[in-house]
């Protein structure tokens, strides 16, 4: 009996894929800094822009034009919580940056309602990151970002900004919206950056 009780707490203690610090939760919190804004499909845009001030930007036909791919990831909220395999369907950014000029090391990104956060451009390419449309094959909610988020799983969740409408790219590293309150300006949940001087 004791053994068997150890047994199972040992593993979850050491669960392989739970960074330190988070607990699994099975339902989907919903973590906004503000109200959520209602954008219409067909009035999203995407825009990049590059540290030249080029623009590029996508409506929502556009988007639906592009391949997309089915990531089923586990995403890790700083405040704890973990969601494990949760499916989503979308387009990976290396399709939006096959069509823009840059040599950019750092981006922006902006949602709709005013929130930012930023990251290094190698961690939006190369298969890690995504712009998701649906979320367990429904359209993805308003409350969880809809009509279009962002979704860069490797990093903690705040990073995957809801509601996304463009990304800045430029030469040197601006913090956003948490980055700027104090919050980890890279973010990986495996070396717990959760604030900055982790
Ligand atoms: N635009 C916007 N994106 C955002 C946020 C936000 O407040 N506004 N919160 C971030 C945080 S802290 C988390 S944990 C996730 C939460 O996404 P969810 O509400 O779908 O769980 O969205 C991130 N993206
Ligand atoms: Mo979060």
């Amino acid at each position: 009996m004791s053994i068997v009780t150890r047994g199972f707490r040992g593993r979850r203690d050491s669960a392989p894929d739970l960074p330190p610090g988070q607990y699994l939760t099975r339902d989907f919190p919903v973590l906004s800094a503000g109200p959520t804004p209602r954008i219409k499909q067909d009035d999203w845009q995407f825009t990049i822009t590059n540290e030249a001030g080029d623009k590029h930007t996508w409506t929502w036909r556009d988007l639906l034009a592009l391949p997309s791919e089915q990531p089923t990831v586990d995403i890790h909220c700083v405040t704890k919580w973990s969601k494990l395999q949760t499916s989503w369907q979308g387009v990976s950014l290396d399709t939006f940056f096959e069509a823009v000029d840059t040599g950019a090391d750092y981006a922006v990104v902006r949602s709709y309602g005013g929130y930012t956060t930023n990251l290094p451009v190698e961690d939006l390419v190369d298969g890690k990151a995504w712009l998701v449309y649906r979320y367990e094959g429904d359209d993805l909610h308003p409350e969880h970002g809809g009509p279009v988020r962002l979704l860069v799983p490797h990093l903690y969740f705040w990073k995957s900004a809801k509601w996304v409408k463009g990304l800045e790219l430029s030469d040197d590293e601006q913090p956003g919206f948490w980055e700027t309150l104090g919050y980890h300006n890279y973010g990986d949940p495996w070396r717990e950056q959760r604030y900055s001087g982790d």
